[in-house]
């Protein structure tokens, strides 16, 4: 997969839709096209990073700050006080299935413990 086949790639640069809720020089966030909540928003490096095993010492601000815009976006989206779930799906029984690392944000319903 190269960054131009890359659907979120093509999101982050504008040249594929979404829904996006915010944007800065390192960072997008976008709903969800399958929401699997009533809030359901994916945050996203713009850097092409494909799993959570291609991380480098180097990325370990950019994925702080990822949860950092997850929290802010909660508290925009009036859900941080009722609770929300944050996730991370890392390989192919995990779920990933894109392969452009994204931080699920996901409240608005009771979440179950474990995730199936
Ligand atoms: P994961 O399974 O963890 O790799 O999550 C990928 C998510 O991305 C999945 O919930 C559906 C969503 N998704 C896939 N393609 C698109 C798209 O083109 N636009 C948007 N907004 N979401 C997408």
């Amino acid at each position: 997969m190269t960054e131009a086949d890359c659907i979120f790639c093509r999101i982050a640069a504008g040249t594929a839709p979404a829904d996006e809720l915010y944007r800065d020089e390192a960072i997008i966030a976008f709903r969800d096209l399958h929401p699997q909540a009533p809030v359901h928003v994916l945050v996203v490096p713009r850097e092409h990073i494909p799993s959570l095993l291609d991380l480098e010492p180097r990325h370990a601000e950019i994925v702080g700050r990822l949860h950092l815009v997850a929290r802010s976006l909660a508290e925009r989206l009036a859900v941080a006080d009722r609770g929300y779930r944050t996730v991370f799906n890392c390989g192919n029984e995990a779920g990933q299935s894109v392969w452009h690392i994204h931080l699920h944000l996901l409240a608005g319903r009771p979440m179950g413990w474990p995730p199936w």
